[in-house]
């Protein structure tokens, strides 16, 4: 249940995928979007959690009223997640293609009888033409966790967040739309978020993208992620409840 690839009409590549990308099972994929569940970043379990290393099933295709074009993929826990994670769940990841759109549901149900927290993003890798001439607004006025400084917390001031360095940021209870602009390209991506409260802003930038051994020592100008899912706090899952959370990409060209 891994995107890796959405393009204009014209075939032009709007997500990023690391040329050094595994496709090898038990390893994550460099780029597109990779589904992180039920834990973000480090933890107890592997990093991102398990769910972007499994195999899901397609549960149902179709096409919409209005054209657009839709998948849906489920993965359900099993004995490999269950002794990781004591939980038993039912996970879906709707994908639905239009002209200049790319909605993705994602749903979380807990069929068990014990409440579990989890985080659910989607952890999504943009591309652009130069990350040095691209900005992300929307984020003013947020508070952001900073991991490149021992987790320090700060308010964002900024009304365009612009890049001269490794960022690696969770903007906490962010507005539910967003505007990346890739100037070097005449391309903007809008973002709109549902239930998704939490934003990170990641590019490794030189030194980490040459510790990084699926991602190209020269690839850190072309890429941008900006996340949206539940970060920080988790949420916790009641028994017999679904939690649904939705991000839609809207491509715009100069
Ligand atoms: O995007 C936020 C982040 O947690 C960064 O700290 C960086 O580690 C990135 O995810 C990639 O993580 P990965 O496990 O896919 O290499």
């Amino acid at each position: 249940a891994h995107v890796t690839s959405w393009t204009t009409s014209k075939g032009e590549e709007l997500f990023f995928l690391s040329r050094a990308a595994y496709f090898e099972a038990e390893k994550p994929i460099r780029g597109g979007i990779p589904v992180i569940f039920p834990q973000f970043g480090q933890g107890p379990l592997p990093q991102h959690g398990f769910a972007r290393l499994r195999d899901w099933e397609v549960a149902r295709t179709s096409v919409e009223e209005d054209g657009r074009v839709a998948a849906t993929l489920q993965l359900d826990a099993s004995p490999e997640t269950l002794a990781l994670w004591p939980h038993p769940f039912h996970l879906e990841l709707g994908v639905c293609v239009g002209a200049q759109t790319l909605a993705l549901t994602f749903r979380v149900c807990n069929p068990g009888n014990e409440a579990f927290p989890f985080q659910a993003v989607f952890h999504t890798y943009f591309a652009v033409e130069d990350v040095r001439q691209s900005a992300v607004y929307g984020l003013k006025g947020v508070s952001f966790i900073d991991s490149l400084r021992q987790n320090a917390r700060e308010v964002e001031s900024r009304d365009a967040i612009r890049f001269d360095g490794e960022i690696d940021r969770v903007y906490v209870g962010a507005p539910h739309s967003l505007r990346i602009e890739d100037a070097a390209a005449g391309r903007r991506f809008y973002i709109e978020k549902e239930r998704m409260p939490d934003v990170t802003v990641w590019n490794p930038w030189v030194e980490k993208a040459q510790r990084l051994a699926d991602f190209g020592d020269e690839e850190w100008p072309r890429m941008l992620c900006v996340e949206t899912g539940v970060m920080d706090p988790a949420y916790t899952l009641a028994p017999g409840e679904t939690w649904e959370g939705v991000t839609t990409f809207r491509v715009e060209e100069r």
